[in-house]
């Protein structure tokens, strides 16, 4: 269990003591606010929750609620999923479906094309490989593009992914141009009707100027439908300011949070939609195994938490 659902039943106890009144409502609030802020919520979306969340109870001494344990997450519960909603919610793997049935040709002839982005070791080509093996067993073809011809060990890292997974793969030399491995990845994708393509990338920070250049390029050349960055659980807060960072030098469509399973605070992806302004977290990395990439669902989330 995660520490901020820790914190958020102990809190509960301790407010199921507290009468409702003014006076308690505003201390419960800032209680609350702390143990998100304790718990990897960045400090604008926690007062952002404490701000809204005082604003619906103010005045409201329902005869409904016997104590703030009742009141505070029923009221917290909406503010907070409003918070990780994005405007429109996307379901890539019901869009791949669709399309794989569509039956004109002119959609067939273009793969979907999906880039990963990210800082180093977040976990994106694992998470190819997960959503690679998701979309196999739906009987999508897939076809991986291993552009992260920098980092040493990439190309072989991805290929062996491949073969367990049982998906084609399009290499490059390292040191290659990482954008002509996914152009080659696209067209043999078309070439064979390949319902999808994966573009793995190397890891790079958005504050450097040459590997956003790059990356910039990577798209140009392969215009994916889907962008995403995956940001890894342990980075907390960094993990916010990374897709703050990249959100803001670039168009993102989705956002997957790796390594949930290993967090213990479980607060990061709480600030992340609200930084990037209504980026959506698709999918959370729940372990080491093709199978821990769950889809994400915000009312799911949040009400496990304030159970
Ligand atoms: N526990 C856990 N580990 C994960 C998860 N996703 C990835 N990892 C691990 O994180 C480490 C880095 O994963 P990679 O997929 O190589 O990360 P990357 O972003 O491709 O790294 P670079 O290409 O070097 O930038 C590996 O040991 C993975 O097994 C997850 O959801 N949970
Ligand atoms: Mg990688």
């Amino acid at each position: 269990m995660s520490s901020l659902k820790k914190g958020v039943n102990g809190f509960l106890q301790k407010v199921s003591t507290y009468e409702i009144n003014e006076k308690n409502i505003k201390k419960a609030v800032k209680e609350f606010r702390d143990l998100l802020i304790s718990n990897d919520v960045s400090l604008e979306v926690a007062k952002q929750v404490s701000k809204e969340l005082t604003a619906k109870m103010k005045g409201k001494r329902a005869k409904r609620f016997s104590d703030l344990s009742k009141m505070i997450p029923e009221f917290a519960k909406l503010i907070l999923i409003n918070i990780i909603s994005p405007e429109t919610p996307i379901d890539v793997i019901k869009i791949i479906e669709k399309r794989k049935t569509a039956s004109s040709q002119d959609i067939k002839k273009k793969p979907l094309v999906f880039l990963f982005l990210g800082i180093n070791g977040t976990g994106k080509t694992t998470t190819i490989a997960k959503f690679a093996y998701i979309l196999k067993k739906k009987g999508i073809r897939v076809v991986l593009a291993a552009s992260d011809t920098f980092r040493s060990g990439a190309q072989e890292q991805l290929k062996i992914h491949a073969e367990k997974v049982g998906v084609k793969i399009i290499s490059g030399k390292y040191g290659s141009d990482s954008a002509a491995v996914a152009y080659d990845a696209i067209a043999h994708a078309k070439a064979k009707f390949a319902d999808v393509v994966i573009i793995d990338t190397s890891g790079r920070m958005a504050v450097n100027r040459d590997l956003m250049e790059e990356m910039k390029k990577i798209i140009r050349v392969s215009n994916p439908d889907y962008t995403i960055l995956v940001v890894d659980a342990l980075a907390g807060n960094d993990a916010t300011s990374q897709a703050k960072d990249f959100s803001k030098d670039i168009t993102l469509n989705g956002i997957i949070l790796s390594k949930m399973d290993a967090d213990a605070r479980g607060g990061a992806l709480i600030s992340i939609t609200y930084a990037t302004q209504g980026v959506p977290i698709l999918f959370l990395g729940t372990g080491q195994k093709y199978k821990d990439l769950e889809p994400f669902s915000p009312k799911e989330f949040i009400a496990n938490i304030l159970k």
